[in-house]
């Protein structure tokens, strides 16, 4: 694994300050490799996009605060302005990105592609909520209290209401209370949503699981998990896997014998809340470390799994090519550069004259010049242009 060298990508896009290098965690399952660690001040809650494969990620730190997004192998932007966020969830329907503020006590929506930020949740009890890491329900989802699609949002309330919350991801202002204030729950921090069942991070101890009529079960495992922090669903095995801020671990949790296994350890500081995602296919985990100001990617990146992923022939997964900066992937589609003609519009095998005509002539119009996916012509595929202009492609 290697550190991504952001400054040449920096100068060239655009982005955000990096922090101290931090301690690497360690990998404790054979089939992980940390692919890169990239330094962030205050990462709080991450989510893997789910149509992108961007990392999303909340920053809540004395400064700069609000929601940035990465590709696997570039740098990263920041999308909008937040105070304090917390959690982050994508829309897997259409890619709008939601979020959570935890001292206002909102939920905020960034529509795709270009914002803006607008409230979509305004409030939940009366008194100071605490909303904190959020999920949706799987379009199969046949569990207890809500509907496939709907979204939920565990409320910490430190010293104040807590609960679970149900939202929609469709209309505003749409909220309804799942878990009650007087309910077992102490400081839920996450839920996961696998399909048939509802998962609670609680930072004071305890996994719960949803039931009907708004009741929690204690999940009890094989040995303490001292602080879950951050939840989700393998959707491989259909474990949990749980960000531990107590032990500073990521451990996999059997949901039916409770048996629980390390995947990562040794993080170098605490985590946030809902600092944990796993991508839709189970091969990639982001986790970020608060206290250690970084934003760890795993993969898994035998190529025996992926026997169709290596076109640059080099014996590992492509993907974690681009990640760990082996291969350039400055049109940020997760493809190494090697293996495509970036800067090819008009597709006759080159980036020239006649591709930043069509680049200008789409420039704030339309997607006709899109190099780097996110929809629009604008500054950032014209980077992109330039830095490839003149090249010839096989
Ligand atoms: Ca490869
Ligand atoms: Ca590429
Ligand atoms: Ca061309
Ligand atoms: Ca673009």
């Amino acid at each position: 694994m290697k550190r991504i060298d952001l400054a040449i990508a920096l100068t060239v896009f655009g982005g955000v300050l990096t922090s101290p290098v931090t301690a690497d965690p360690v990998v404790e399952d054979p089939d992980w490799t940390l692919v890169r660690t990239i330094d962030f001040n205050g990462p709080y809650g991450v989510h893997l996009g789910p149509l992108d494969g961007r990392i999303y990620v909340a920053r809540q730190a004395s400064t700069d605060d609000g929601l940035f997004r990465y590709t696997f192998g570039g740098a990263g932007v920041k999308l909008c302005e937040a105070d304090r966020p917390a959690g982050v969830l994508v829309d897997p329907a259409d890619g709008d990105v939601f979020f959570s503020e935890i001292y206002g006590g909102a939920i905020f929506r960034y529509g795709q592609p270009a914002g803006p930020k607008e409230t979509w949740v305004s409030g939940f009890h009366t008194g100071d909520d605490d909303p904190a890491g959020m999920a949706v329900a799987p379009a199969n989802y046949a569990g207890p209290m809500i509907q496939p699609g709907d979204a939920l949002v565990a409320d910490r309330g430190s010293t104040s209401p807590d609960g679970l919350w149900a939202f929609s991801l469709e209309s505003p202002e749409d909220e309804w209370e799942v878990v009650p204030d007087d309910g077992a729950l102490v400081e839920a921090s996450d839920v996961a949503i696998s399909e048939t069942d509802v998962y609670i991070a609680d930072a004071a101890g305890y996994i719960w699981v949803l039931e009907e009529g708004g009741v929690v079960v204690e999940l009890v495992t094989s040995e303490p998990i001292a602080s879950p922090r951050g939840i989700a669903i393998d959707p491989l095995s259909g474990d949990l896997l749980v960000a531990d801020g107590g032990d500073l671990r990521v451990v996999r949790i059997d949901p039916v014998t409770g048996e629980v296994s390390s995947v990562f350890t040794s993080f170098d500081g605490s985590f946030g809340w809902a600092g944990l995602d796993v991508s839709a296919d189970g091969t990639e985990i982001v986790v970020s470390d608060y206290n250690g100001d970084a934003i760890h990617v795993f993969m898994m990146c035998d190529l025996a799994m992926f026997p169709d992923e290596d076109c640059n022939g080099n014996g590992i997964r492509d993907l974690c090519d681009v990640a760990n900066g082996a291969s350039e992937d400055v049109n940020y589609n997760n493809l190494p550069d090697e293996c495509e003609c970036v800067g090819d519009l008009d597709g006759d095998n080159d980036c020239d004259q006649g591709d930043l005509g069509e680049l200008l002539a789409a420039y704030n119009q339309d997607d006709g010049g899109d190099i780097d996916g996110d929809g629009d012509t604008d500054q950032a595929d014209l980077g992109i242009l330039l830095y490839k202009y003149g090249s010839v492609c096989d």
